[in-house]
């Protein structure tokens, strides 16, 4: 399969609207002007464990994208065949190994310490999910120090130009205080989250009720 400008048809987005996992490949479909229709899977209502829903991901998670005849679960590995497919440019998911390297690191810390420090907290704040939130806010603190490291003296995780890894890394940072952490510690964090939503068709994620968040 070849990369191309435009899918034929709009690109069918299973989401929920509070998910950052969700909101990554919402902001990357916006970021590259791809035409999607967004389908809100209710999550309370057990919709994502109904038959219908396992045939698109039988791991029973959102987001999930249907493209033409092509079904890809998972957030990253969205990111990874939207970039492939759809960015001409090449510089959402460099080719090169070194660079490409760097941007699947970020993927797994994604995959990994995000998802267990800062989106695991705000589970428990915004969602009421019985897990262990003064773990989960460690694992956010330690994660959050190492990046703000990093990223002093970088624009961006793997260097001077956005890739898909600070998309993987945006929406769980930026809504972590809605899970009890904070971000003042962290400038260079700060900094970078707002170079993000300063990109070109930015959208941000939608916020939870105040009354949800702890
Ligand atoms: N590795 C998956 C994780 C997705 C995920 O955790 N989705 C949550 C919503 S943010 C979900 O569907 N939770 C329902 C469940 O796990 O039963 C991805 O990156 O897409």
């Amino acid at each position: 399969m070849t990369s191309s400008a435009m899918p034929s048809k709009p690109i069918r987005l299973y989401r929920h609207a509070l998910s950052g996992h969700s909101h990554r490949v919402e902001l990357f479909l916006s970021l590259l002007r791809l035409p999607f229709v967004a389908i809100d899977v209710d999550l309370a209502k057990g919709a994502h464990k109904a038959p219908e829903f396992l045939a698109k991901n039988p791991f029973g998670q959102v987001p999930v994208i249907e493209d033409g005849d092509v079904t890809v679960p998972d957030s990253n590995a969205i990111l990874v065949y939207l970039a492939s497919r759809y960015d001409t440019s090449g510089r959402w998911l460099p080719a090169d190994p070194i660079s490409a390297a760097r941007v699947q690191q970020w993927l797994a810390i994604a995959a990994g310490p995000l998802a267990n420090g800062p989106a695991a907290a705000r589970l428990v704040t915004v969602f009421g999910v019985p897990l262990d939130h003064a773990r989960a806010k460690d694992v956010a603190a330690q994660l959050l120090k190492t990046v703000d490291a990093h990223l002093s003296g970088r624009l961006f995780l793997t260097g001077d130009g956005p890739t898909i890894a600070d998309l993987a890394l945006y929406s769980y940072t930026a809504h972590a205080p809605e899970g009890g952490v904070s971000l003042e510690p962290f400038p260079h964090v700060r900094a970078w989250l707002s170079r993000i939503e300063a990109l070109p068709h930015f959208v941000p994620m939608r916020r939870p009720p105040a009354k949800a968040v702890a």
